[in-house]
């Protein structure tokens, strides 16, 4: 092992403080209240937005649970114009085959409230393009080449939570899915080993943007939960 600790060391448990009933029903309503006015943006501003903002987040989301701790990803941030007009480029070829026939008719029926099409200024407009690699193969330490477990978990998780930071922070984000996003791999120059897991489109909304109205609704507690007591 080459970080300082060894197999099976502990540590003392720490950032967890006492907290009242009452202040634990106060916190999460908070956190309740920010996440509820995540919206996924089309619309971005080009305002600059600075890089330490975006490490941060990165940060935030490096510290996801992961399967064996082996943290099976990757964040390339993107901010040079040209890189992200390759980006659009490419991203706007796949769409244009997905939405002129690749997508099954009940797909594109799913998607027609959104009122998204093959084209993607966005990619363009706003600051920054995070792309995020899923790693099959790693290990806990960077370079190592072990096999990763819950890849797909993992990441997923990490991706969340970079959307809660970047959310928290007061910048917009689009889960963009081109489909398939090999062209990310080439154009970020990442291994054939990671698979591209989502384009986060990142930036101020514009001013004056526009969200669907029907996004706004969701299912309700009782319909997505049940409490066996
Ligand atoms: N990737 C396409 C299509 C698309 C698919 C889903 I599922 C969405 O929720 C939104 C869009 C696009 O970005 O337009």
């Amino acid at each position: 092992m080459s970080n300082q600790y060894n197999d099976h060391d502990t540590v003392p448990l720490s950032g967890y403080d006492a907290v009242s009933d009452a202040q634990m029903l106060a916190r999460v309503e908070a956190v309740r209240e920010t996440l509820s006015t995540r919206r996924t943006i089309r619309d971005f501003s080009d305002r600059v937005v600075p890089r330490d903002v975006i490490e941060t987040a990165i940060k935030t989301a490096g510290t996801a649970p992961s399967g064996a701790n082996h943290q099976p990803w990757h964040f390339t941030a993107i901010s040079n114009p040209d890189i992200k007009r390759q980006i659009r480029i490419a991203a706007e070829a796949e769409e244009a085959e997905f939405y002129g026939g690749r997508a099954p008719d009940e797909w594109l029926d799913a998607l027609a409230p959104l009122g998204t099409d093959a084209s993607k200024p966005f990619l363009e407009t706003a600051p920054w393009l995070i792309a995020v690699f899923a790693q099959k193969r790693g290990g806990e330490q960077a370079g190592q080449d072990k096999k990763n477990y819950y890849v797909t978990e993992s990441v997923g998780l990490a991706t969340g939570m970079l959307i809660t930071a970047l959310h928290s922070a007061g910048l917009g984000t689009l889960t963009h899915t081109p489909a398939p996003m090999n062209f990310l791999r080439d154009i970020c120059g990442r291994p054939k080993s990671e698979k591209p897991f989502v384009l986060l489109v990142v930036g101020h909304p514009a001013e004056g943007a526009h969200v669907p109205a029907h996004a706004l609704i969701k299912k309700t507690l009782a319909e997505i939960s049940d409490f066996l007591e």
